[in-house]
């Protein structure tokens, strides 16, 4: 039997599983385009209805002013894009975009805020936003930086759902986007969220001017993770002029598509969200990725600080595919370990 298809019969009949080497998950993306994409949509539908979509909604609570250096991102001091730095939202606001969402169509709210970590009485504000979403019928979703222990405990008892908290790379690729946090605080972050009995968000970011092996360590650190991440974004970078990658090559969309395939391939049980990144994205690129395993996006006319398609656009989107919105993540699949 020819390696490729050895690979193809295994990981169809293994389920989940958390010893992918990196050989393996590097021999995925050397698979034939077709081959890929037929093994990574054999294991979407063994798991998840293929028709069916999760969406969220972005909310960025707390907009630019961001101590961090992180490369990509337009809410760093370090970088000189003119975003004007917005303080925490009101409940009250919260409380309106939110129903806003859950009106368009959102099941969840994913709120972001520009910090390296929460504090003080900012971080109070957000665990009463967690809980009035929460109270609205959308599962809840932040995004604040590294937390404590306590933190995340906190954020558990206030009712959140999911914590997002992105490796955005590999450890070697880190270093060159990121120096003032280390690819272990990450680690560290995510460990306490899933301690403390949240779901976890964490995926990455492509066009970061990474090589493939950088894209299969940071697949091979979320698969290796004790239990894989309930949910896993796929960003394509929204290069912002001002940042430092803003003249970054853009990815081929064929190469996306295959990160997209292998996440599915790797976790059959998660979610994958095609992320930031689809405003540059045509229906067909799209398409592709709802066929390699694709099912959540974030929806919504903004991301945090950069424009996501209409939301027409996309309901038209999903007319033309047949495909339709889903309830949530967790009634879509069995739960690792259940
Ligand atoms: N400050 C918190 C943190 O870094 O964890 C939360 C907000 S931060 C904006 C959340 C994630 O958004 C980042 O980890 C990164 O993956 C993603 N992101 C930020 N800027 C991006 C960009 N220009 N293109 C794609 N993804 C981006
Ligand atoms: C994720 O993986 N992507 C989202 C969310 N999690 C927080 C953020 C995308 C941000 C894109 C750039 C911006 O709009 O500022
Ligand atoms: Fe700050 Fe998060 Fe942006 Fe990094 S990604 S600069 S931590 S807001």
């Amino acid at each position: 039997m020819k390696p490729e298809a050895a690979n193809m019969s295994l990981s169809l009949s293994a389920g989940i599983r958390h010893d992918w080497s990196l050989d393996e998950i590097q021999a995925l993306f050397d698979l034939p385009f077709n081959d890929l994409l037929f093994q990574a949509h054999t294991v979407h539908r063994q798991w998840f209805d293929p028709n069916a979509v999760q969406m969220s909604t972005l909310l960025s609570v707390q907009t630019g002013g961001c101590p961090e250096d992180c490369a990509y991102c337009p809410q760093s001091i370090h970088h000189n894009v003119g975003l004007d730095v917005h303080s925490l939202m009101s409940l009250e606001e919260v409380a309106e975009k939110a129903a806003a969402a859950k009106m368009a169509g959102a099941t969840r709210l994913c709120m972001g805020a520009a910090w390296r970590n929460p504090k003080g009485k900012g971080f109070a504000k957000v665990l009463d936003m967690v809980r009035a979403v929460k109270a609205m019928g959308l599962e809840t979703c932040v995004t604040l930086g590294m937390l404590t222990a306590e933190q995340s405990q906190q954020l558990k008892e206030a009712g959140l759902d999911y914590y997002n908290h992105n490796l955005d790379t590999s450890e070697t690729h880190y270093r060159q986007i990121i120096t003032t946090r280390t690819y272990q605080d990450r680690l560290d972050t995510l460990k306490k969220v899933r301690d403390a009995g949240m779901r976890v968000c964490c995926g990455g970011i492509i066009g970061l001017g990474e090589d493939v092996s950088d894209r299969v360590a940071m697949l091979h650190t979320l698969v290796t993770m004790e239990k894989h991440p309930e949910s896993v974004p796929v960003n394509q970078l929204v290069a912002v002029t001002g940042t430092p990658l803003a003249g970054v090559e853009p990815v081929d969309v064929i190469e996306f598509v295959r990160v997209i395939a292998v996440a599915r391939i790797l976790m059959p049980a998660s979610v994958v969200r095609l992320s930031a990144g689809r405003e540059d994205m045509s229906d067909e690129m799209q398409a592709l990725c709802f066929f390699a395993g694709a099912n959540s996006i974030f929806y919504g006319e903004k991301l945090l600080t950069t424009p996501n398609p209409d939301s027409s656009q996309d309901r038209q989107l999903f007319r033309r595919l047949g495909l339709r919105r889903s309830q949530s993540d967790y009634q879509a699949a069995p739960a690792e370990g259940s």
